[in-house]
């Protein structure tokens, strides 16, 4: 029986021998060496605050990058003072830092340090578009990435790992934007909860390590643990042109590969794909939608804004004007991007058709800037379309590619490219740049400076801390949701409250805004509280604000019907109770404010059950027992007991 990539990528990270060389079962918890960290600035001064209060006098992986990308208008001193915390701890720890303006992590990492074979621990959810490298790229939590820096190691349950096997090749305009919107079609928003998706066969050689890297980077759409291709010659040749050669090994499944699942895709069949409004799994093809009205395109972003998207992008625009009705505006990946759109005449042709130019970074993507008008039509290049995040609530946000997207920045129109005529192969540059100067590296990774200066703004506040698990809980219900409440959901993240992100009370104001704005004055005033979910809560972002800042509001425990991966770590590292029902349909009968009662906890997260005393019916008067499930590992149960891992 052969393994797998996504198994030996695991095995070679396995700390001591606890497997006595035998494959951990699903669900097992495993400890895994970790190799790179990548933070971003917005979950970046939670997990550097974490550091600190670790108090070590090193970093233990071979590399560690602390990138500033996602909080840059800088519209107060609250960006600028958390990018300086972030500067000094990085000096501090002989961490490589990246200045605002150098573009986004994910694209950064890729370009100047993804290397096959290795394992990468990200504070961000986008972290497994390196696996696009024949690496082990896995978001997390910011505490676990700071528990990744000081002790070297970082904690997961074995997942299963899924094939997606491409035969054939992409057709004229078809892109690996739709590879990946295909596999959200065929899986759904929860289909990768716990597993690896690896990607295999023939059709993996016809993608580029950049197009793979989209695939691998919206992964994260399907909620899986992280994607992953093999590191072959197409592997080589990036890492050729990008100036580092010595970085390849080659990577890849042995031929008798077993897996979990099995899904084929051909490349051949596919077409041009959007993602409607407010899900990544709504899927309708381009020709269904050809005519809708368009009022607004984003280009960029860590899924599509590598060189080829752009310079794609670019000839597209060359010669041709923006529609009036439509505001395109462009934000590439990275400054090295930058600089060779500039070189090769492509900035030129966007300015030249009306495009709007950001400097590299998240921009619109977390909603810095560039919100939509009321009830608009924005077609985005991006990954996540939830309700609201593009800062407009009732926007109509479609996931497309960058040539779906300048091509109906054009016509004004929801536009099939197909119709558009001939498309110009874009070739690899022979090297591509580099722009030195935006990088703050030390001469030696990791050396510390242990008497650097840390550099706390007044807006940096201390996190909250849980509290030991009682082996009883009496809870109220604060907040009674319905399916995938994403972590946009429960801590919005806009150019309003981007600058609080070091600032849990000040967040806290703003906890569930899109859903109830009553939640935080109930939550305060009930003291202690619980909140029941429906399906996929907490998918999306690994922001861990998603769980201190009801910490913070006093809520001990979330009951759902389903979590995702990053949130559900997130809630169990802040000591909040993750629990789902046993029984779904339990779900219907528990309404807010009913008290529940959880008896025998310490027990009941051995034996995995749990039973709860919930007040139902209308009058509130009866009682029922529901049935819970705890499905996780002893070291989770130890965290929980101690009231979380900080
Ligand atoms: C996102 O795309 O939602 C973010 C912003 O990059 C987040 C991180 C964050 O919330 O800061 C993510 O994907 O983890
Ligand atoms: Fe930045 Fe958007 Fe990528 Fe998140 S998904 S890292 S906000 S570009």
């Amino acid at each position: 029986m052969g393994k797998n990539l996504a198994y030996k990528l695991i095995e070679s990270h396995l700390v001591g021998n606890a497997f006595d060389g035998k494959q951990p079962e699903f669900g097992e918890n495993m400890a895994l060496r970790v190799d790179q960290t990548l933070t971003q600035d917005s979950t970046g001064t939670m997990v550097y605050l974490q550091l600190e209060a670790m108090n070590v006098s090193k970093v233990l992986t071979e590399l560690s990058v602390a990138y500033i990308d996602h909080n840059m208008l800088q519209s107060g001193f609250e960006n600028a003072d958390d990018h300086a915390f972030i500067a000094s701890v990085a000096e501090k720890y002989g961490i490589v830092y990246s200045k605002p303006g150098n573009g986004i992590c994910h694209q950064l990492h890729l370009e100047n340090f993804a290397k096959p074979g290795k394992l990468l621990i990200g504070s961000d959810s986008h972290t497994p578009t390196c696996g696009g490298m024949g690496m082990l790229a896995i978001g997390a939590g910011g505490l676990d990435v700071a528990i990744g820096m000081a002790r070297g190691v970082y904690h997961l349950a074995m997942p299963k790992v899924i094939e997606i096997k491409l035969t054939g090749a992409l057709k004229p305009w078809v892109t690996a934007k739709d590879v990946i919107l295909k596999v959200l079609q065929i899986l759904g928003v929860s289909g990768g909860v716990n597993a690896i998706l690896e990607y295999t066969g023939e059709g993996v050689k016809s993608l580029s390590v950049p197009q793979r890297a989209t695939i691998t980077n919206m992964g994260a759409e399907l909620g899986a643990t992280t994607s992953v291709f093999p590191s072959d010659i197409n592997t080589l040749d990036f890492l050729t042109r990008q100036g580092r050669a010595s970085d390849y090994t080659a990577l890849e499944a042995d031929s008798a590969a077993t897996y979990d699942a099995t899904h084929t895709i051909d490349l051949s069949e596919l077409e041009p794909m959007a993602a409607k409004p407010h899900s990544p799994d709504a899927i309708a093809m381009i020709s269904q939608l050809s005519g809708i009205k368009v009022d607004q395109v984003a280009i960029g972003s860590c899924t599509n804004a590598s060189y080829a998207d752009l310079m794609t992008v670019a000839k597209i625009l060359k010669g041709k004007s923006v529609h009036p009705n439509v505001s395109l505006v462009i934000s590439p990946g990275s400054s090295a991007i930058l600089k060779m759109l500039a070189e090769h005449g492509a900035l030129s042709d966007m300015i030249g058709a009306g495009a709007r130019l950001l400097e590299a970074g998240c921009g619109p993507c977390i909603g810095m800037g560039q919100s939509p008008k009321s009830g608009a039509v924005s077609l985005r290049t991006f990954n996540r379309n939830f309700q609201g995040r593009s800062g407009t609530k009732d926007a109509q946000v479609y996931l497309v590619s960058p040539e779906v997207a300048a091509v109906s920045a054009i016509t004004g129109v929801i536009t099939d490219p197909r119709t558009f005529g001939e498309l110009e192969e874009i070739p690899a540059p022979n090297t591509y740049a580099k722009s030195e100067h935006y990088w703050v590296k030390p001469l030696v990774y990791n050396t510390p400076q242990l008497d650097t200066p840390i550099q706390m703004g007044p807006n940096i506040k201390p996190f909250p801390v849980g509290e030991p698990l009682p082996n009883e809980l009496t809870l109220p219900i604060s907040l009674k949701t319905g399916d995938k409440i994403s972590t946009d959901d429960i801590m919005p993240s806009h150019a309003g409250l981007l600058p609080f992100r070091s600032n849990v009370p000040r967040l806290s104001l703003d906890c569930f805004a899109t859903v109830d704005t009553t939640f935080p004055a109930r939550a305060t005033e009930l003291g202690r509280s619980v909140i029941v979910g429906g399906h996929t809560y907490g998918q999306g972002s690994s922001r861990e604000h998603a769980a201190l800042v009801p910490l913070y509001l006093g809520v001990r425990a979330v009951i759902a019907k389903s979590f995702a991966r990053i949130h559900r770590s997130n809630l169990i590292n802040a000591g909040i109770l993750p629990l789902t029902f046993a029984e779904e349909t339990d779900y219907d009968q528990l309404k807010e404010l009913s008290t529940l009662r959880l008896e025998n906890i310490y027990e009941g997260l051995e034996s995995g059950r749990i039973n709860m005393e919930a007040e139902v019916g209308t009058s509130g008067h009866l009682k029922r027992i529901i049935p819970l499930k705890f499905e996780g590992t002893e070291r989770e149960i130890e965290i929980l007991k101690a009231g979380g891992g900080a």
